[in-house]
């Protein structure tokens, strides 16, 4: 039986229902009013069905919020947290009342929407709608995945829920329905969302911009649908989430009928309930119509409180059996229950990037996005929890992983993924997949796609999820299929995000230690930016700097031939490196010393020591940028001694070759500009 169902033990009688019940409404109420600032209404409409949830069906331990086996809830509504915030208190986890009131303020674990990582128990950072119920996909995903892998005859170690609640603009955005889709496709029956159906978004009722038939919608999308009609019918939810659990096939909606500012005399069912505090006089009479003491605020009677609080034993109690569980599972397969942890703590095996391959000249010319592939070949079988795939671009971005068999329904420990054409619900899912631990997921698509999924890569930014993206056709280089194809502003985008780790390799060898940061990163995204056109390798007997220098972001792939200062800096990324070894070269004909510095990824040379940085670009050295994107972000690198041949328009169809020397990049235009930055400087200096 699944632990879930056994903490369904203690029922409450509906008056002491009703008392948790309005006890969840209230705090979020005086959270709103005191900060004054927030969204009291889907809390107070909500709250019954939280508490049915919270109460009935839940499986969590306030005292370990990270218990693996848990279930797993995302409020995807994050404008709703101080709902979330109530039920994190009164049921134990380490969130004292002195929180609840410090919402929405400087320093406080209650930050105006729901943050992974700050506040104990909240799973998932959201408040872009739409997001969070993706991210309930990917987490259903990664239970699915980790109980094919590990679960055992007798021993089902992995074997839990993932609850998510949405709002109407959780079901609105496009998003919901990449993923609802992808869900219903893969028939992730342990998927279960409840859906505050309360009419109202902030420019009034859901008649203005929503008429669809959600039920029907989802229904199409392969889900179970239920319709539960009054909010406050916690019985009716409770029995609706149990035969959502009991339905193993598909995933399930259930839409309650809530009432957005629910027991508010002048607000409820109204917009004004939803972004902004019911202010005193409201609040009092709100109170008062509920038969609750209208001072003091954040009240919480001690019955209520008791209640919740058996969250703690019920909670411990079900990670206990848990533990006993994995115990006797760790007895009979010891290597598996050791791999289990492994895995859950995001611990790379020993040697997993031992003898890597190494490319000579004789390889090339080789597209960075099939040196990719035949990392992701090799590390695939070194990293049985690396798990991803492509937005049906697979033959393009080279994401399979050889024999490793494609995720389906009928085979869910198939670690290809096939996610469609649905990056913004890819990005998420990957999110939830690296929020649930267990895997490494990645996702591949068109580097100028990756603008179809850039809210879920801020996300992974900022909660410090370690996803990985394989961009491919990732400049004006690609060719034919011209600009709505061609990345221009995609390389400065991504790399201002913080936290994001955007690398562009040069080659097959830069590609490998690519790979190999992009593994070793454990807290935060990296964005590999690959080619499709192949590209001389640099042989590692002539660029011997290449596996220790692209850690480092940015180091001299070859100095100049003096012995003293170069005259000029050459840098470049990913394809245009192999232009600045030619220009280089040529330059040196023509009198002037130059270095090429490949500088993979700024990201990653911006956070390097300043005397590293020093050593690779001196100051008072000028210095000449070639990359095939946008212009914009080198000055904040190199400062004002600059120049950059880059791209402040969109590109054109034709052949890669021919696009790629009509903008500029040609050994004969570097070697221009370089004598131009040199023409420059003489001349001020003359001036001066
Ligand atoms: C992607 C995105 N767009 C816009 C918003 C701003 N926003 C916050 S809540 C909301 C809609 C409110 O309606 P609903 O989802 O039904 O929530 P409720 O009114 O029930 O609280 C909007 C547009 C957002 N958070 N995310």
């Amino acid at each position: 039986m699944a632990p879930s169902e056994t903490l369904v033990t203690i029922i409450a009688p509906p008056a002491l229902d009703e008392l948790c019940i309005n006890t969840l409404r209230f705090l979020a109420v005086d959270m709103v009013q005191k900060a004054n600032s927030g969204h009291p209404g889907l809390p107070m409409g909500s709250a019954a069905m939280a508490y049915a949830l919270w109460d009935r069906s839940l499986s969590y331990n306030p005292r370990d919020p990270h218990w693996p086996d848990r279930d797993r809830f995302i409020l995807s509504a994050g404008h709703g947290c101080a709902l979330l915030y109530a039920l994190l208190h009164v049921t134990g986890f380490d969130l004292p009342l002195e929180e609840l009131k410090k919402f929405r303020q400087w320093g406080s674990r209650t930050p105006g929407h729901p943050e992974y990582g700050k506040t104990p128990g909240v799973e998932a950072t959201t408040g872009p709608l739409g997001q969070g119920l993706a991210n309930g996909v990917g987490m259903a995903i990664a239970e699915v995945a980790l109980a094919a892998r590990f679960n055992r005859p007798g021993h089902q170690i992995v074997d839990h829920f993932t609850y998510v609640l949405v709002s109407d603009g959780d079901l609105e955005e496009g998003i919901s329905s990449e993923a609802g889709s992808i869900a219903g496709h893969e028939h992730l029956g342990k998927l279960i969302v409840l859906y505050a159906d309360n009419h109202i978004t902030i420019e009034g009722s859901t008649e203005l911009t929503f008429t669809e038939d959600r039920m029907a919608r989802f229904a199409a999308f392969g889900w179970h649908v239920q319709r539960v009609e009054r909010s406050n019918d916690v019985e009716t939810v409770a029995l609706a989430l149990k035969n959502a659990r009991e339905e193993r096939d598909r995933p399930s909606l259930i839409a309650v009928r809530t009432h957005i500012g629910f027991g508010s005399p002048h607000k409820q069912d109204t917009a004004a309930a939803h972004g902004e505090a019911l202010g005193v006089e409201e609040v009092r009479l709100t109170k008062e119509g509920m038969d609750w003491p209208v001072s003091p605020s954040f009240h919480i009677p001690e019955e209520a409180l008791e209640h919740f609080r058996r969250a703690v034993t019920r909670g411990s109690a079900a990670q206990v059996e848990w533990e006993s569980r994995f115990k006797a599972f760790a007895k009979d397969y010891p290597d598996l229950a050791a791999e289990f942890h492994r895995v859950i703590g995001r611990h790379l095996p020993e040697g997993w990037d031992a003898e890597l391959p190494s490319f000579t000249s004789a390889d090339g010319p080789m597209a960075t996005r099939v040196a990719s592939g035949k990392m992701i070949e090799i590390l695939g079988p070194r990293l049985p929890e690396m798990m991803g795939g492509s937005a049906d671009l697979g033959p393009s971005t080279h994401t399979n992983i050889d024999g490793a068999g494609s995720f389906e329904p009928e085979d869910w420990a198939g670690r290809n993924m096939h996610f469609g054409i649905r990056e913004n619900a890819m990005g998420a899912i990957l999110n939830g997949m690296a929020l649930h631990r267990g895997l490494i997921p990645y996702g591949g698509t068109f580097f100028v796609f990756s603008d179809y999924m850039r809210p879920p890569m801020r996300l992974a930014a900022m909660n410090a999820l370690p996803v990985i993206y394989v961009f491919t056709h990732d400049s004006i280089g690609m060719g034919e299929d011209g600009p709505t194809h061609q990345p221009v502003e995609q390389l400065v985008g991504l790399r201002s995000i913080p936290g994001m780790v955007v690398l562009r390799p040069a080659d097959a060898n830069e590609t490998v230690a690519a790979w190999r940061v992009a593994i070793g990163r454990k807290q935060g995204p990296v964005a590999l930016v690959l080619t499709r056109q192949g590209l001389p390798v640099f042989d590692l007997n002539s660029y011997p700097a290449v596996p220790a220098g692209v850690p480092f972001g940015g180091y001299i792939l070859a100095d100049s031939s003096t012995s003293g200062r170069a005259d000029i800096i050459l840098i470049a990324t990913g394809s245009e490196v192999h232009l600045a070894l030619e220009a280089r070269d040529r330059l040196e004909t023509e009198g002037v010393h130059a270095r090429v510095v490949s500088m993979p990824s700024t990201n990653l040379f911006a956070s390097q020591s300043d005397d590293y940085r020093e050593q690779i670009l001196p100051t008072g050295v000028p210095i000449l940028v070639i990359e095939a994107g946008s212009p914009i972000g080198w000055q904040s690198f190199v400062g004002p001694r600059i120049a950059v041949i880059g791209i402040d328009t969109f590109g054109s169809s034709a052949p890669g070759q021919i696009v790629m020397e009509h903008y500029g990049f040609t050994v004969e235009n570097v070697c221009r500009q370089a004598h131009h930055v040199l023409d420059q400087l003489k001349e001020k200096a003359s001036c001066a």
